[in-house]
């Protein structure tokens, strides 16, 4: 599915607040990109250019895509119709910023909040300042890497800085003829330790909360265009607890007849409680990034429950009836046959019709994270951290990828509702599912509708 470009929209319209002309160019859809870049650079000429960066790689361990090179093709095609300062920004590119820089040459790179870091890079390039007095700003000076101070970044609640204009800056039919759905946070910052997570890294470990009310209150202002499919994007929605409850309040008392999602819920704050509440609000789908249902795997990702937390969650959610996405993550430390038989048993012991699980084989190790520590006291990583920009796993040790495939892939022939990384992500049909999908009409989310897809695709001689 499409994912809309929610950070550029907030940068962009922070800016524009600030009396800056934008011009935003969504790539998404575009055939040819380059063509397109350089279209608008022609007729509007920029001072700056900003480049929003969501994606290194697809993530996937057996048929890696990685995205870097386009983007370095990219910059080029910029730089050879422009001499504005191209700034990077973007969650990939506070993940690995150094990279990026030295990968594309631009010029600098904006590691924190867009709409509060932004707008002071363009008034210091615009007056030739330096930009190390600007916070979680990066660039490269005479071949040496440089990041300025890492201050605290209050939220900006401004409803256009919470749910965006998204018709003035994209091609909002393009989206929603391709079940994308409009993501809003309700917080930003992580405090939890797995492994493998950049969150923390990105938006800080310290959760910046929006106030209920604005949450609320950006649900109603997007119900109010017609936006009605709207998923959190938070790190992990339901963590502070109260906190979630008291946005699922807020939002049940406008009653705007709004469908929402997540699929960042972590099991260990999940009860009849919260679930209720996220009925009331409208909740009409939730993903649970339970990871796994083995303790020592939990363990060794650092997740902080177990899987009794796991377990409990499973129940809350059937007595609840919401439709639950499971998500499950193969291979990290600790894995082993066993673990990997605990978790995909109770994956298939779980599943209601309407439910599916999506399991994800092996792990993306990111510099700066304990899975890349591990890693390298394990000897399986060698490279250095720059060049982790291009798709780099972490599989057990323990375990044999190819034992993991198979086991994923008998599941999947038994039930209709198991989906894993190297059989669907990048299936060719997937786009035209989400075209299909939202042309008959049908219900958000596309996944409880994963059995009679894959039943259709299974009739005409196609799994997926
Ligand atoms: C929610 C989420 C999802 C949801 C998205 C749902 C939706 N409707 O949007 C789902 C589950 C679908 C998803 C899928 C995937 N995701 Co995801 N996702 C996230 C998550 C947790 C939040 C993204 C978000 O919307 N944040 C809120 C917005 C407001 O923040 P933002 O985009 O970062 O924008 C801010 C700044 O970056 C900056 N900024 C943004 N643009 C610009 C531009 C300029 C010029 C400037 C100056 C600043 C700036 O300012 C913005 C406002 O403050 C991030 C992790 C994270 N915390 O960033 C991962 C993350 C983006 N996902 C990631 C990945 C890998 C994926 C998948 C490839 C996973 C998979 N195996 O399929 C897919 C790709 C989907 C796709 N089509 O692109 C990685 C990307 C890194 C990488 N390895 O490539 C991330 C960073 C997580 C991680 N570390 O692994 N994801």
């Amino acid at each position: 599915m499409p994912v809309m470009p929610y950070g550029a929209c907030i940068t962009a319209a922070a800016v524009s607040r600030r009396g800056h002309q934008v011009q935003m160019v969504d790539l998404m859809f575009q055939r040819d990109p380059a063509r397109s870049v350089i279209r608008e650079l022609r007729r509007h000429p920029p001072h700056v250019v900003g480049i929003s960066v969501r994606n290194l790689d697809n993530n996937d361990m057996f048929q890696p895509i990685e995205y870097v090179s386009e983007l370095v093709d990219l910059v080029a095609v910029i730089r050879e119709e422009t001499k504005a300062p191209v700034v990077l920004g973007g969650s990939a590119v506070a993940v690995m910023p150094e990279a990026l820089l030295r990968a594309t040459g631009a010029n600098c790179a904006v590691l924190g909040d867009g709409e509060i870091v932004y707008p002071q890079v363009l008034e210091a390039l615009t007056n030739g300042d330096g930009l190390g007095t600007i916070p979680r700003v990066a660039w490269i000076d005479d071949g040496k890497y440089r990041v300025s101070e890492n201050r605290p970044m209050p939220l900006q609640s401004h409803p256009e800085l919470l749910s965006p204009d998204y018709h003035r800056w994209i091609d909002m039919k393009a989206y929603s003829s391709r079940m994308a759905t409009i993501p809003l946070q309700s917080k930003r910052g992580c405090p939890f330790p797995c492994v493998y997570c950049t969150y923390g890294i990105s938006e800080g470990i310290d959760y910046r909360l929006y106030p209920p009310e604005n949450v609320a209150e950006a649900i109603s202002r997007l119900a109010s265009k017609g936006l009605r499919d709207i998923e959190f994007v938070d790190n992990v929605f339901n963590s502070p607890y109260e906190h979630a409850l008291e946005v699922c309040r807020q939002v049940a008392l406008k009653n705007d007849r709004v469908r929402l999602q997540t699929v960042e819920i972590n099991p260990q704050f999940l009860d009849r409680n919260l679930l209720e509440a996220m009925k009331d609000a409208g909740f009409v789908g939730l993903g649970i990034t339970a990871e796994s249902a083995a303790d020592p795997v939990l363990d060794g990702l650092a997740k902080g429950y177990n899987a009794g937390h796991v377990h409990n969650a499973a129940e809350a959610i059937h007595a609840a009836d919401i439709p639950c996405l499971w998500l499950f993550m193969l291979g990290g430390p600790g894995e082993t046959e066993e673990t990997v038989r605990t978790t995909v048993d109770f994956a298939t012991g779980i599943l209601r019709p309407g439910d599916a699980a999506f399991f994800n084989v092996g792990i993306r190790i990111y510099p700066g994270t304990e899975l890349e520590k591990i890693a390298r006291r394990e000897n399986k990583l060698k490279i250095e951290p720059d060049d982790m920009i291009f798709p780099t796993f972490y599989f057990s040790p323990d375990l044999d990828p190819e034992w993991t495939l198979d086991l994923l892939h008998q599941a999947a022939r038994k039930h209709r509702n198991i989906l894993y990384s190297a059989l669907s992500l990048n299936h060719p049909f997937m786009p035209l599912i989400n075209r299909v999908a939202s042309s008959i009409g049908l219900s958000q989310p596309l996944w409880r509708h994963t059995r009679t897809i894959r039943g259709l695709l299974r009739f005409m001689g196609r799994d997926i």
